[in-house]
This record gives structure tokens, C-alpha cells and sequence, in this order.
């Protein structure tokens, strides 16, 4: 199969940028998208994708005009998302808004579409492949839920975009566990980890050396009194 140059999406540094707060105002929620036919092939599936590349023979078709012709680079509006990642989340080249997210979850609407069919139904922890990579990151990252290695780093920063893009999520039940997993993505889980691990450590040994002091005076009270008894019987 061969290599999308892709890969190293610009759509990875928008979701970023949203996550954070900083999209560009120019982005603004698209209206909802009519239902769509599902297009996407099973992975293998000569008779829907001829060439194998992932990209659906109905959309290379729309994109460059054969069934085999398209590169995966196509981008006609530039906004990072390449037009056949934007066919299939919205039935049209441009029709989607990377950094469109309706729920405020932190997960694009157009991922959440190709994750599960909705624009908000995605919880986040979908990971149809089992390679600790995000559905919805991978379609970021590389267009669809299963083609990315987890080792794309778009910025050179040190931290796999799969990691920048999952500290990007709120959690519809935000318990502690979610918010060790979201600090996790940002390498702050393991402080906290190992915070809460000291501190358990450290009170059960207060605890340990307060139950021997109560456990000295008690014998020493009880010596004590054991001594005035056998004084008092010498004296009688
Ligand atoms: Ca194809
Ligand atoms: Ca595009
Ligand atoms: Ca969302
Ligand atoms: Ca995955």
C-alpha cells in the first residue's frame, strides 16, 4: 500500500489551535450536514477501492475524476483536510470546518462523523484498531481510524501529535480517573500519580508511627499503675 505524504496534516496544528482556544474566527460551525450514504470501504475491498490505497473508488472519483487517480494530497480549500477526508465526513470537497465542534469536547465535528456517524456522538476512547491511537486522532493525523503509527510528531516537539490531539478532550463524565488520563496526554499524569502515590505512602507511615506512641503510652500508663500497686501492697 502506498504511503500517503499526508500524514503530516497542517489539520493536526488547526485542532490544536482550537483545542486551545486560538482558532482563527473565520471558523464558525457549519449548519448540520444531511445524512450521508457511509462510503468507506473494509480495508482490502478491491471491488469499492480498486487501488487499495484506502481512498473509496466513488471518491477518488469525485476528487480527480477515475477511481484510481487521487494522491490523497488533495486539498481544494487548504484548510488541512484533505478533499477526500472532507467528501466523505460531508458529501462535498470543502464542506468541512476543522475546527467546528459543536459539543465543545474537543473533538472536531467531521471526526466525530467518521468515528461514529454524528457530529457529536464520539466519547473520545474509540480505537477500532487497539493501537493506544484515538479513532478520532487518527482521522486528524491521517484520514482515517486506523492509519496512523502513533509516531507522527507535525511540530518536532518531542510529544506524538496522537498525544497533543487526546489532551485536547473533555470527557463527558469528568471523574478523576478521566481527568489522570487527560493530564496523562501531557505528561503531567505521572506527577499526579506519583503525588497521590506519596502521599499514601507518607500518611500510612504517620499513621503506623502515631499507633505505636498510643500503643508505648498505654503499656507505660499500665506499667505505672502496676507499680503503685505492688508499692502499696509492700507498704501493707
Ligand atoms: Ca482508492
Ligand atoms: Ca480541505
Ligand atoms: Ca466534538
Ligand atoms: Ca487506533
Amino acid at each position: 500500500m502506498r504511503r500517503r505524504s499526508w500524514t503530516r496534516s497542517i489539520a493536526v496544528l488547526i485542532t490544536a489551535a482550537a483545542c486551545w482556544g486560538i482558532a482563527p474566527a473565520a471558523f464558525a460551525a457549519p449548519p448540520a450536514p444531511a445524512e450521508m450514504p457511509d462510503l468507506r470501504c473494509d480495508p482490502g475491498d478491491r471491488s469499492c477501492d480498486t487501488d487499495n490505497d484506502r481512498i473509496p473508488d466513488a471518491v477518488e472519483q469525485v476528487v480527480c475524476g477515475s477511481a484510481t487517480c487521487a494522491t490523497g494530497t488533495e486539498d481544494v480549500d487548504g484548510d488541512g483536510v484533505p478533499d477526500w477526508v472532507e467528501y466523505l465526513a460531508s458529501g462535498a470537497t470543502d464542506g468541512v470546518d476543522p475546527a467546528a465542534d459543536r459539543d465543545k469536547d474537543g473533538m472536531p465535528d467531521y471526526t466525530e462523523r467518521l468515528t461514529c456517524g454524528t457530529d457529536t456522538c464520539a466519547t473520545g476512547r474509540e480505537d477500532v484498531d487497539g493501537d493506544g491511537v484515538r479513532d478520532w486522532a487518527e482521522i486528524v493525523i491521517c484520514g482515517d481510524t486506523t492509519c496512523a503509527t502513533g509516531d507522527e510528531d507535525y511540530d518536532g516537539d518531542g510529544v506524538a501529535d496522537h498525544q497533543q490531539l487526546q489532551a485536547c478532550v473533555v470527557y463527558d463524565r469528568s471523574s478523576w480517573w478521566d481527568q489522570v488520563n487527560r493530564l496523562a496526554t501531557t505528561g503531567w499524569g505521572g506527577w499526579l500519580l506519583a503525588l497521590i502515590a506519596a502521599a499514601l505512602v507518607g500518611g500510612g507511615y504517620w499513621v503506623a508511627r502515631r499507633a505505636r506512641a498510643i500503643r508505648a503510652a498505654k503499656l507505660a500508663e499500665n506499667e505505672s499503675a502496676d507499680d503503685l500497686v505492688d508499692a502499696s501492697g509492700s507498704q501493707a
